[in-house]
């Protein structure tokens, strides 16, 4: 059974093009013109692309007294109807519990996914047994991305000396750290601080994490990978103050890599403010949202290339479940939605308004990850022998973003009210037609995992700088006698 897709217009990460895509076996086997086969997807006036990465997201994830209310099942459903094809997931071990543990319950979560999947794995706490089973998650399940939180102290937080030792761990495994950059001991000052003031209402996770907290992790960050000589992951940029670390390390050299959250280039601080409790703390997520010369600065970032991956961080939560927060804003589970929505949105807001080619929007939403998580050209490409995951995008379809007619399995939408234009016409998933004339044909379980290998990006630069400062002892005479 082969399926082809007729009359549109390839769009991928450097080239547009007209074309044919012929689909069998899950791949695509040809591209071309006038291609036959058994079924037929017309694709007149609509562009065919990579389907969506998203590089980050946590389903069904045990966070803040609770579980993020989408599952694999529910979000990867969402994920599709977007235009989503790929989702990667982060497999999170309590601390004290081991990786390939943790690596079981996901396994177990799993599932009915609907579309194929990856994971990261997240380094919570520091042992020999955490040092030991990261080669195992290297090695034997093809995760090459370890992600730590600088934030949420006394829960996920790692410390410095437990970042240096789990990014030079990354350097030896040929992996690379990804970094929730925030100063998790200013944000528990801050908190504390606003909670005695009586300022215990949603606006106040806004202020106890300004833009500073997340400029000085990022900038730690990226100096310990430094020492470390490894690579890194910078996730969730959400203001200048991280993304111009970035920007520096990148012109010093390194490979240091940002990812905007669509929520973040397109939502902005003024949502925590007079307005209903539930409406703010169902946005309540860190980092929180910025003002406009930061969403300026993340859009910039896309447009120039200092910034590589839109994510969503899908963390959904239901408002029953962010009422856990009412009189203490530190209790709101942090999480907002994203899934369905990030691939219309910055369609809509990127390449609508200008300010992204459809080439850029492609790199963006999928090639730029495929590339630094090491699953392209598998993932993230429309090339022959390339997995089928395509989304067929007609960009004169429009429509109004509802909590009434979406795939998640909560009761809002952040986004609630925006007009998109440019909507999936097919989506498919390894050769499968999961959205059909815009509707979803579900399959829970046709998902399947990706399994990755290292890339072998270093930071270059920096394995000269470790020779030249390799510690080497210094013959002295004339030591004087010890005491006082
Ligand atoms: N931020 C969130 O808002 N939710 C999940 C984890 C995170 O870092
Ligand atoms: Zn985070
Ligand atoms: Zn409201
Ligand atoms: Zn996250």
């Amino acid at each position: 059974m082969t399926t082809v897709i007729k009359n549109g217009t390839i769009v991928t990460a450097d080239l547009t093009y007209a074309a044919d895509l012929l689909v069998e076996g899950g791949k695509i086997v040809e591209i071309g013109p006038d291609l036959k086969g058994d079924e037929v997807l017309d694709a007149t006036g609509c562009y065919v692309m990579p389907g969506g990465i998203d590089p980050h997201t946590h389903l069904e994830m045990p966070f803040m007294g609770t579980y993020s209310a989408d599952d694999f099942e529910s979000g990867t459903r969402a994920a599709l109807a977007g235009g989503t094809t790929m989702v990667v997931d982060f497999a999170l071990p309590s601390p004290g519990q081991g990786l390939l543990d943790a690596l079981q319950m996901w396994d177990n979560k799993s599932t009915r996914a609907h579309c194929d999947y990856s994971f990261h794995m997240a380094i919570t706490w520091w042992s020999e047994q955490v040092f030991n089973e990261m080669e195992t998650v290297v090695k034997e399940r093809g995760i090459t991305t370890f992600k730590h939180f600088m934030a949420y102290k006394g829960a996920l937080m790692v410390n410095d000396d437990e970042l240096y030792a789990s990014f030079q761990r990354c350097a030896e495994l040929g992996a690379i750290p990804l970094v929730h950059a925030e100063n998790g001991d200013v944000v528990a000052e801050l908190s504390a601080k606003l909670l005695a003031a009586g300022n215990n209402g949603p606006e106040g996770h806004a202020y106890s994490r300004p833009p500073q907290v997340e400029g000085e992790a990022t900038n730690r960050a990226i100096m310990i990978a430094d020492m470390a000589g490894v690579p890194l992951y910078v996730v969730h940029v959400s203001c200048e103050d991280s993304h111009e670390a970035i920007r520096r390390a990148r012109m010093q050299g390194k490979r240091v890599w940002g990812e905007p959250l669509i929520q973040h280039l397109t939502l902005d601080e003024s949502e925590y403010f007079d307005k209903d409790w539930d409406h703010a703390a169902r946005r309540v997520m860190s980092p929180p949202f910025r003002n406009k010369q930061h969403q300026d600065s993340l859009w910039n970032g896309l447009a120039s290339g200092s910034l590589s991956c839109v994510a969503t961080d899908h963390c959904a939560f239901t408002t029953d479940q962010k009422r856990y927060g009412v009189g203490d804003f530190t209790k709101i589970p942090n999480g907002t939605g994203g899934l369905e929505d990030r691939i219309p949105m910055l369609w809509t807001y990127g390449v609508g308004t200008g300010r992204l080619t459809p080439n850029e929007f492609v790199a963006a939403t999928s090639t730029n990850s495929a590339k630094i998580l090491n699953c392209y050209p598998q993932k993230g490409a429309i090339l022959v022998g390339a997995d089928a995951d395509i989304l067929v995008l007609d960009p004169e379809k429009t429509k109004t973003i509802s909590a009434s007619t979406q795939q998640s399995a909560i009761d809002y939408n952040v986004f609630e009210g925006k007009e998109v234009k440019g909507l999936p016409r097919y989506v498919l998933t390894r050769g499968r037609v999961a959205v059909m004339d815009g509707e979803m044909q579900p399959e829970p379980g046709h998902g399947k995992y990706v399994q990755r290998t290292p890339s072998g990006a270093v930071n270059k630069a920096l394995s000269s700088w470790k020779e030249l400062t390799a510690p080497r002892p210094v013959e002295r005479s004339g030591i004087p006698a010890s005491g006082v």
